[in-house]
């Protein structure tokens, strides 16, 4: 397949309620999508790079950059170019995981296009509906997070995950726990622990968690190896997890038991592929992770969680919860579940209309 024109298209789209996390509080999403028209039909992704460098060294004016001047020129100089040879014509460039996913998955989205095929069966997913929960932000008190909970409870959402931080953790977690004896409960700390927290953290252990994500620094696997032996909630890693090898090295280190697979931080749907085969010969547990994606980038989250190893619930929510229209068909909840697309590539079309709506800016990258 040829590459005959890019583009890059920036928007900023409101979130429905600030979403806060230990690393600040956002209100938009500031988004990214690389478009390719090709020889075989036209395909899209998004990178999952946020405004700022906070959950990781990745911002999204960086990744636009990096796309412009490096990975989109060298994927258009490739006469002939099928998705699964992205990576490695990217590969020069370190990091950027988010802007290497974005510019695969538009590839992908192409020749599957060609091809008439859904992107979950190109990536061997067995099923026609994916279980999903919500990830829930830092609030100011805990009647209000109570409420949150309860909101989307009644929406249907059986498994949730709070986001705590040092001063938000063990009495707000209790507190929902206590008023919802049978949700499903993880939290996620994004990072913001450091080890002198660990016999703190230990009373975590109490609250009946599926799991405990990402309670220390990204390269302290020391630090979860260590509460992961004083506990019996499992560990799971998102911020560590940078590829294939990251989760074997995490593995063999006891620092978790769990993994967070999200498609912006190991840099493609291929690699995410490859963690969720390694993660199912070991017989440790996957999910998908989120990044506030648009129906884009939740499209591909939903392929990706259809495969078999993903066996807990994705932080995968319906479009409403971020977003008061979203710029393809919305995704819907259904009783905790979202339907898999199954029309070809990435299965949703974007809607011209909604992006000039969000006040889209869209930049021809090629031809030059
Ligand atoms: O750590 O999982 C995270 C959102 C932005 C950055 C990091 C994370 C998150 C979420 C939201 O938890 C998940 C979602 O997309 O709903
Ligand atoms: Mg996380």
């Amino acid at each position: 397949m040829r590459i005959e024109a890019a583009e890059i298209v920036r928007l900023s789209m409101p979130l429905v309620r600030p979403f806060r996390t230990s690393f600040g509080a956002q209100s938009h999403r500031d988004v990214l999508l690389v478009h390719l028209l090709t020889d075989v039909g036209e395909g899209w992704g998004e990178c999952a790079a946020h405004e700022g460098p906070f959950y990781n060294d990745e911002f999204v004016d960086a990744s636009d950059i990096v796309l412009e001047r490096w990975m989109l020129p060298a994927v258009f100089e490739m006469s002939d170019i099928s998705g699964s040879e992205v990576a490695t014509a990217i590969g020069h460039v370190k990091g950027y995981a988010a802007a290497k996913a974005a510019t695969e998955m538009a590839v992908i989205d192409a020749e599957l296009h060609g091809e008439g095929r859904s992107l979950a069966d190109y990536l061997g997913g067995d099923r026609d509906r994916v279980e999903v929960g919500v990830s829930v932000g830092i609030t100011d008190s805990i009647p209000q997070l109570l409420e949150a909970v309860r909101g989307y409870v009644d929406q249907s959402y059986r498994r949730v995950k709070l986001k705590i931080e040092p001063g938000w953790d063990i009495e707000p977690v209790r507190a929902v726990r206590q008023q919802f004896k049978d949700l499903a409960l993880q939290v996620d700390a994004n990072a913001s622990y450091s080890p002198t927290a660990i016999g703190h953290l230990t009373q975590l252990d109490r609250l009946d968690l599926l799991m405990i994500e990402q309670p220390f620094a990204a390269d302290d696997l020391g630090a979860h190896a260590q509460l992961s032996s004083l506990i019996s909630t499992p560990i799971c890693l998102d911020e560590s997890i940078l590829s294939t090898r990251s989760v074997i090295t995490a593995l063999d280190s006891g620092a978790c038991s769990i993994v967070n697979i999200k498609v912006g931080r190991v840099g493609g749907l291929l690699e995410a592929k490859r963690i969720h085969d390694l993660c199912r010969s070991r017989n440790v547990d996957v999910w998908c992770g989120g990044m506030l994606e648009t129906g884009i980038g939740r499209a591909a989250n939903v392929a990706l969680a259809s495969l078999p190893g993903f066996t807990y619930p994705g932080d995968i929510s319906g479009s409403d919860r971020y977003f008061e229209f979203d710029i393809t068909e919305p995704f819907v909840v259904h009783d905790s579940e979202i339907d898999v697309p199954t029309g070809p590539g990435l299965g949703v079309s974007v809607n011209e209309a909604a992006l000039a709506e969000y006040g889209a800016v869209r930049r021809a990258i090629l031809p030059l």
